[in-house]
């Protein structure tokens, strides 16, 4: 097996086929930072992290990302066999603090390029896959309540989703809430519907709101709360019967058993690039299951690359109580990549090529990058 002999780190925006409305942003272009590590034989790993909105969404930006990966993890890689992943990663956690979604950058380009030595699919080498596809939630987020029943009239018409997340914390509450009863009216029937706050009530806002909320049949409630409010997630989470799932709050693998010890949510939304990558993505499903929390397959919208990556390793993990929402590719105008996403009966499917199963397309990727 052949060692590293080069990591070459690129920025890129893609823009999105509609804006997408968040509380605390609104994308229309996506900030994604592709990671490329090749060896001595010319065998090339590669890798994807999206980032939402800058610094707003959370702490990693693109430019820190390349910047750290750069000055501070690249020097412990070169000349390393990738086979290896775990342990040069953990070399990498002594002399690096945080910076989850430059680790995850870098790890999973290393499992990319170790699959691609061995000529295996990458989830081979982190426990082989359970499932062929998973649920498919789509997030309906246009700013615009009768653009988004179109929207999910045309998903449910088209066998592409019947799972929808509606982001209601930009805004006055009531009006939201007010919103989502109308595309339960719409298309309750036929789908299932949950809400993503993205942090933006109050504790009493959230008692109000997720009242309504719960009565009108809403299956899961994301993210009510900021990150630092542990005690009030858990308050809400004794209070209400619908779940509560911590999304921002559930970061590190720390972090996140303190979410779980205080029962501060009854759900964890997974996501690789906020963990720091796949290993640290399995070990908290691990510490979830042991608790009795859901899990959901949750995204930072990547592209097809990332997306693939986050496929990989949900195909992996037993059971998504809330299924995923790893539907970014279908947010972009375009992609990085030759492979598109393969979206079945409701469900995207596990690509089982080697490696995480995409190449990147050379002349996207000079088009697209800073
Ligand atoms: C988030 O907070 O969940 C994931 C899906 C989506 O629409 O927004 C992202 C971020
Ligand atoms: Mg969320």
């Amino acid at each position: 097996m052949s060692n590293i002999s080069s990591v070459d780190i690129f920025i890129c925006d893609l823009p999105t086929v509609r804006p997408h409305k968040l509380a605390m942003t609104t994308i229309t272009s996506q900030a994604i930072v592709v990671g490329v590590i090749k060896d001595n034989d010319g065998l090339t790993g590669i890798s994807e992290v999206a980032t939402i909105g800058g610094a707003s969404y959370g702490e990693s930006t693109v430019e820190a990302i390349k910047a750290n990966i750069d000055n501070y993890i690249t020097p412990h890689l070169i000349g390393q066999n990738p086979v290896y992943f775990s342990r040069i990663m953990d070399t990498v956690a002594k002399s690096v603090r945080g910076n989850f979604f430059a680790k995850s950058l870098i790890e999973t380009a290393l499992i990319d390029l170790a699959a691609k030595q061995r000529e295996v699919p990458a989830y081979e080498l982190f426990g082989g896959k359970i499932h062929d596809s998973l649920p498919l939630a789509w997030t309906l987020a246009s700013g615009d309540t009768k653009r988004d029943i179109e929207e999910a009239k045309e998903m449910l018409h088209q066998k592409r989703h019947n799972i929808f997340k509606l982001k209601i914390g930009s805004g006055d509450p009531d009006t939201n809430v007010r919103h989502v009863g109308e595309i339960i009216k719409a298309v309750g029937d036929e789908s299932r519907i949950t809400v993503d706050i993205n942090q933006a009530w109050d504790e009493y806002t959230a008692l109000k709101q997720i009242k309504a909320l719960e009565e009108m049949g809403v299956s899961m409630i994301e993210q009510p709360l900021p990150t630092w409010n542990y005690e009030g997630m858990a308050r809400l989470t004794e209070r209400f019967d619908v779940s509560i799932l911590a999304d921002e709050a559930a970061t590190s693998l720390h972090d996140t058993y303190r979410i779980i010890k205080e029962r501060a949510g009854d759900a964890i939304a997974l996501k690789p690039a906020k963990h720091g990558g796949i290993l640290e993505t399995k070990k908290i499903a691990g510490i979830a299951e042991a608790a009795g929390f859901g899990l959901y397959g949750g995204t930072m919208i990547e592209s097809t690359l990332g997306n693939a990556i986050a496929a990989s390793v949900y195909s992996t993990i037993s059971e998504f109580k809330f299924g995923t929402e790893i539907f970014g590719p279908l947010l972009y105008k375009d992609k990085l990549t030759l492979e598109d996403i393969e979206v079945k009966d409701f469900e995207i499917q596990i690509p089982d090529d080697v490696g995480f199963g995409v190449t990147l397309d050379q002349e996207k990727l000079a088009h697209y990058k800073r």
